[in-house]
């Protein structure tokens, strides 16, 4: 008995010493803003290449969805280098913003185990922030993976990033790279999340 109250006393006392400092550090995050995180709402039209996501590849289409792999549901996408100096994909979601608020940007990444990621292929979240007339104020970018990426594991990848004085817009980028070399492999993208913290 007298060990479990001197266990309680102690807990109370942790609680009541860095209560106030737990409750600060732990913002809360709201709502899913991302349209179609997951990719399981097909392509509505013919050139829809990931429905609710603008796409863009300077050579090849690489970015497509399929069923292989996921870490959700039943799609992911696939992300693929183009065997190409500097050649890259976007991935791309417009969002409005306000200005000093936080967004916490998080994708799950995997390596392609049957065609696993070579040489300079790299990949990260960017964010572009956007005044009222769409001219770009500032950008900000995540941590790169790599051809080091996890083969096993769908790894988390997750960014904060704070809105810029007089932003109102951000576009909201996966951006994937073959680097400064022509690279080769591809890796599988899955549950983006987009939410403001408070
Ligand atoms: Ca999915």
């Amino acid at each position: 008995m007298m060990r479990n109250k001197t266990y309680y006393q102690v807990i109370l006392a942790l609680t009541v010493v860095f209560g106030p400092a737990i409750l600060v550090s732990a913002q809360t995050v709201q709502g899913e803003k991302a349209r179609n995180p997951g990719f399981e709402t097909a392509p509505q039209t013919a050139d829809e290449i990931v429905a609710d996501w603008e796409v863009y590849s300077t050579h090849s289409p690489a970015i497509s969805r399929q069923a292989t792999s996921s870490y959700s549901g039943n799609y992911g996408l696939m992300l693929c280098t183009q065997n190409k100096k500097s050649a890259y994909t976007c991935l791309i979601q417009n969002h409005e913003v306000t200005p000093g608020v936080t967004y916490q940007f998080t994708a799950r990444i995997i390596n392609n185990r049957n065609d696993p990621l070579q040489g300079t292929a790299h990949g990260k979240l960017t964010v572009e922030w956007l005044n009222e007339n769409g001219g770009e104020i500032s950008r900000d970018a995540g941590e790169q993976w790599d051809a080091n990426l996890s083969r096993m594991v769908w790894l988390r990848h997750r960014f904060d990033f704070q809105a810029p004085p007089k932003a109102v817009e951000a576009r909201f980028v996966v951006l994937f790279s073959d680097g400064d070399m022509p690279a080769q492999g591809s890796c599988f993208l899955d549950d983006i999340s987009i939410r403001e913290m408070e």
